[in-house]
Order: structure tokens, then sequence, then C-alpha cells
């Protein structure tokens, strides 16, 4: 399996990159937001397509990727149903899989830093990913986000520390430049969680260390609520339930909107068509829809922000999987009206229908 360990050295935060070497399918495990440069180019040199990101919690020191990443190369955002996140794709629970080619990382409710927060056990059982439920000598605070002590000490008991001695335990975070540590270390050396800990010790601990907050906490919070979008007005709408009456729109298996070329070609008024390709290529060989405005898909959500969000939006690229990924990160801001123009530019000239280069 590929395996890369990444740091983000202002806040000490871990990103794991996990992948299977055959099929090439990867996951991020808890990526930055200030190092989406750095992890995509990571992914591109490897050959890697990203098909999920997962979060450990709902982050209170760093901002997630994950919406950014959707946005980019189409992966979807994993977060725990009880983390109260409404911008996951795939909200998860105690037991669920994620897949990435031949190979799945199990969840595990490992609740007491946050209440959401969940480990992800690698299906060897080689590996586990901690989040801050369990650090190397050490755990995350139970001072905010619903954390408990009590609800710290069972997780960690049952849920890890249930795991084989030699498995490696992989943290969400460390302050001292430790990588890794083993379920069987943590056992016997963990100061606040060792075997020989009883709930009371534990309980007293947590309560004597008076940490100081995140400096970005209140930043961060709700800004991983939403998957790591800021609006630049300060005002976000969670994503709403999507509205199908408006255009003759076709849910594909993959969850996409989509329209047809006809209903494309006859346009009613006030609906906003976006063409999400490269410059380039709006202007080449295939051309664009007449009428159509050019957004470049990875930054589409700059102009986007502006937008009003009971606006009707209609994407375009050229086969109809880049619109595809812009409708669902359009949806993921909150609009509720957007659909992708099956078959793309292929399709539309194909059908000899008008276009403008
Ligand atoms: N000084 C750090 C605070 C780091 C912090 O509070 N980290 C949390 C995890 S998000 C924690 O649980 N730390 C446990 C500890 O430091 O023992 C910052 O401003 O970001
Ligand atoms: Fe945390």
């Amino acid at each position: 399996m590929i395996f890369r360990q990444l740091i983000d050295r202002p806040t000490c935060t871990y990103t794991y990159l996990l992948a299977d070497p055959t099929t090439r399918e990867a996951v991020l495990i808890d990526p930055v937001r200030d190092q989406i440069e750095r992890d995509v180019q990571l992914l591109e040199e490897l050959g890697l397509e990203l098909k999920y990101t997962l979060e450990t919690h709902v982050h209170a020191d760093h901002v997630t990727s994950s919406g950014l990443l959707r946005g980019r190369l189409g992966s979807r955002s994993v977060v725990s149903a009880a983390g109260g996140a409404p911008c996951a794709d795939r909200p998860v629970m105690m037991g669920d899989r994620i897949q990435f080619g031949q190979r799945s990382l199990e969840v595990r409710a490992t609740p007491g830093h946050t209440n959401g927060c969940v480990s992800y056990v690698m299906d060897d059982l080689s590996m586990v990913f901690t989040g801050d439920t369990l650090l190397i000598r050490g755990c995350g605070r139970t001072d905010f986000q619903q954390g408990s002590p009590e609800k710290l000490y069972y997780s960690v008991r049952e849920q890890i520390f249930s795991l084989p001695d030699p498995c490696k335990v992989y943290p969400g975070h460390d302050y001292k430049g430790r990588t890794s540590s083993t379920v069987a270390e943590e056992r016997r050396h963990n100061p606040r969680l060792k075997e020989s800990n009883s709930l009371a010790d534990f309980e007293q601990i947590m309560d004597q260390l008076k940490l100081a907050h995140p400096a970005q906490i209140d930043v961060a919070v709700p800004a991983n609520l939403r998957c790591g979008w800021l609006a630049q007005d300060g005002e976000w709408t969670p994503p709403k339930e999507r509205e199908m009456g408006w255009a003759p729109i076709v849910i594909t298996p993959e969850g996409i909107p989509e329209v047809d070329t006809v209903y494309v070609s006859e346009l009613p008024e006030g609906v906003r068509l976006i063409d999400c390709r490269r410059h380039e290529e709006f202007v080449g060989e295939l051309g664009h829809v007449p009428g159509s405005e050019l957004h470049l898909l990875d930054t589409l959500n700059v102009p986007a922000e502006a937008w009003d969000r009971n606006e009707a939006v209609v994407v375009v690229c050229r086969s109809g999987v880049r619109s595809g990924r812009a409708a669902r990160l359009l949806e993921s801001m909150g609009f509720t009206k957007v659909a992708s123009m099956r078959g793309g530019m292929i399709q539309w000239n194909a059908e000899g229908r008008t276009t403008e280069r």
C-alpha cells in the first residue's frame, strides 16, 4: 500500500495519504487547507485518484481542505454523522467501511475529544488513525465541542486498546515531533490513559490541564462545518434540499443532477449558464454554448460566493464530468437549482448545435 504521513507545521497536524498501488485510488485523512497545493501536487505526481477525504472530527485548530479538494478533484468528503457537518457527502457511523481500490478503512466511533470523533482502522488491523482521541503519550482535550473525559476514556479502552498490540497508532497531532506509536506502547506508557489509570485518575488529569483555546478556533469550527469554505461576506447557507421542478432534471447513479442539450438549447430566461473548462478549451475546437460565462472549475467557488443561492445554474464542460463536479460544488455552497449538461460540448457538437469560439 502507498502510505505517506504529511505535516502542517504551524498547527502540528498530521495528514495521511493512503492509496491502493494497483487501482491508484487514494484517500486523505485530515487534509489541511493551507497545504492543499502540496497535497494536490503529490497526488498528481504519484498518479493517484483522490476518492475520499476523511475527517477524524470537526477540527478547532485548522481548516480542512475537503471542500476545495471536492471542487478540484471530485473527491467526496467523509465526516462522522455525529459531527453535525451538513457539507459531508458521506456522513459515516460506527462499522461503516471506506473502500479505496482493494483496501478499506473501518469507522469506529471514538467520542470524547468531540462528540463526533471517529478513528479509522486499516482492514488488516495494522494501523489506526486516531485523530485527537489518542495522541502519542497524550490525548485530545475535552474542554470544548461537547468534550467528555468519561466518553474519551471508554472510547480509548474499548475501541483502540482492543486492537492488536503491534497495531500502529497514527495521531491527528503531535506537538513534540513524534510520528507514530503502537497500541501496546500506549497501553503501557500513556501517562493519561495507561491501563493502570482509573476513570477517576483520568478525569482528574483532564480537569487540571487548563489549556489556552486554539488560536484559530473561532474561524476553524464554523469553516469546518462547511468543509472548509470561507464565505467572503462571512455568511454561508448550508446545503439545502435539491429542487427538482425548475428543469427536467435526471439524477445520475453518482448523485449528479443533469439536464440534456435540448433543455440548454432552449434555456429559459434567468438561468445562469456556466462553462467550467479552461480558457483554451472555451475558445478551442469544440467552442462554447452562446451566452455561457467562463469560470474555471478550480476557482468557481470564488465568483459563486457572490451569486444568489436561489438562482438556477447549469454547468457545461467538455464531456460532462467536470460540470458534474461543478454542480456538486455549487450544491455544497447552498445552491438548490443546479444541473450539469449531460454529454458536454462533445454531445452539443455531435448534434450540430450552434457554437461560438
Ligand atoms: N496552541 C494550539 C492548541 C492546540 C490544541 O488545543 N490542540 C487540541 C487538539 S485540536 C488538543 O486536544 N490538544 C491536546 C494537548 O495539547 O494536550 C493552537 O492554538 O492551535
Ligand atoms: Fe482536535
